[in-house]
């Protein structure tokens, strides 16, 4: 029902929960308290580790990060796939990751510059993060389209940016989709800067969203920053993807906070006081506001969970510094299960190298 009641080429974009933590009940997804209270608790867990991220590059433990502050709700979507759904993730994606069920720690060491921290726990579906813009939808629509040919009644979701949208790849992916009605989900998390350029400045059309007609499928534009409607947004897209009905694409409408990358000055490219605009919009300042207005949640609440959640990505950071720098034999393990012989031979040049190296060392105590 959402996607047919907004329309983006009419400018329409679907808001449940307004700053002020209102809801509009009419349109009020099928979300339990107890649901809304676990989604808040997760998404005040993943500022803390998103913060806890940016000190651990700034102590030199990273070499650099790509925070989501203010992104927490549009990351919060993870919550709504499947076991048997594939997530396709973008490197702005520690969030969605996280409550995906990716350790926080491998996510740090990955950040740390180790690639095992892209190895997936069993049975988690999700692709390694992409680095190369807008590439991921391709992948997305490959995996979406095998379920298709196999028969199994799940999705595949693309996350990518706004400034992702204006690469080639994308519209690829989402023409293919469209003509091959594949079950994948279009997860545009716009946040408005493509690093310093704009979104006006990626596009003449009017919202992303309403690029999805001319690819022949339905596209919705919501508030990116309200949990129920990327709770309504997310529920509608996926049952309607698994149950054959084609792609979907949804804009989120957010907010980047922060910079870029932790490699990244905002104030060379952002008008002063424009982050102080935003901020009233904050995702979780609106849930707290609602849950409290419902008397669901207090001081005493926040409080603990801080306490908590602190702990928890604590932990997380001591446990990726604790663990064991990888072997340089490494590089080869992961991707073919049986080495070309260019690879071969480069392995073996590697172990002759490190093998002289110790020698070396050795020799001279
Ligand atoms: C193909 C390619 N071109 C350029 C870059 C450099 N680059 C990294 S992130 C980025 C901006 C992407 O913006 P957006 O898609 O809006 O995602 P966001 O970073 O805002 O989440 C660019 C240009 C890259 N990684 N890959």
């Amino acid at each position: 029902m959402y996607f047919e009641r907004f329309d983006p080429l009419q400018g329409q974009c679907l808001q449940i929960l307004d700053p002020m933590g209102k809801v509009q009940e009419d349109l009020r997804p099928d979300l339990p308290d107890s649901r809304v209270k676990q989604l808040y608790e997760r998404m005040s867990v993943m500022r803390l580790a998103d913060q806890m991220a940016m000190s651990l590059q700034r102590e030199g433990g990273m070499g650099t990060y790509a925070p989501f502050y203010g992104q927490e709700a549009a990351q919060a979507s993870a919550a709504f796939l499947q076991p048997a759904d594939w997530m396709v993730p973008s490197y702005r994606e520690t969030g969605a990751l996280f409550l995906r069920g990716v350790p926080l720690a491998n996510l740090y060491r990955y950040w740390m510059g180790d690639e095992r921290g892209m190895l997936m726990p069993e049975g988690l579906r999700i692709l390694p993060i992409a680095i190369v813009v807008g590439s991921q939808p391709l992948h997305a629509v490959g995996l979406s389209w095998a379920m298709k040919l196999k028969g199994e009644k799940a999705a595949a979701v693309a996350y990518f940016g706004d400034g992702a949208s204006s690469q080639g790849d994308v519209h690829e992916a989402m023409n293919f989709a469209g003509v091959f009605q594949t079950p994948t989900v279009f997860l545009c998390q716009n946040n408005q800067f493509a690093i310093s350029l704009p979104r006006k400045q990626q596009t003449a059309a009017a919202t992303i969203a309403q690029r999805a007609s001319s690819y022949g499928f339905p596209g919705l534009l919501i508030d990116g920053n309200d949990i129920f409607a990327v709770a309504a947004a997310m529920t509608e897209a996926l049952a309607d993807v698994r149950a054959g009905k084609g792609p979907r694409l949804i804009e989120m409408l957010t907010y980047r906070l922060g910079p870029h990358t932790t490699a990244d000055d905002p104030t060379k490219y952002r008008a002063s006081g424009e982050i102080e605009k935003y901020k009233p919009f904050d995702p979780l300042l609106r849930l707290r506001r609602y849950l409290e207005s419902r008397k669901l949640w207090d001081e005493t609440a926040e409080k603990d969970l801080v306490q908590r959640g602190q702990a928890e990505v604590e932990d997380a950071a001591k446990k990726a510094k604790a663990i064991a720098p990888a072997v340089p034999d490494d590089i080869f393990a992961y991707t073919y299960r049986t080495l070309p012989p260019y690879l071969k031979r480069q392995q073996e040049d590697l172990r002759a190298f490190l093998k002289e190296q110790a020698a070396v060392e050795a020799h001279h105590g």
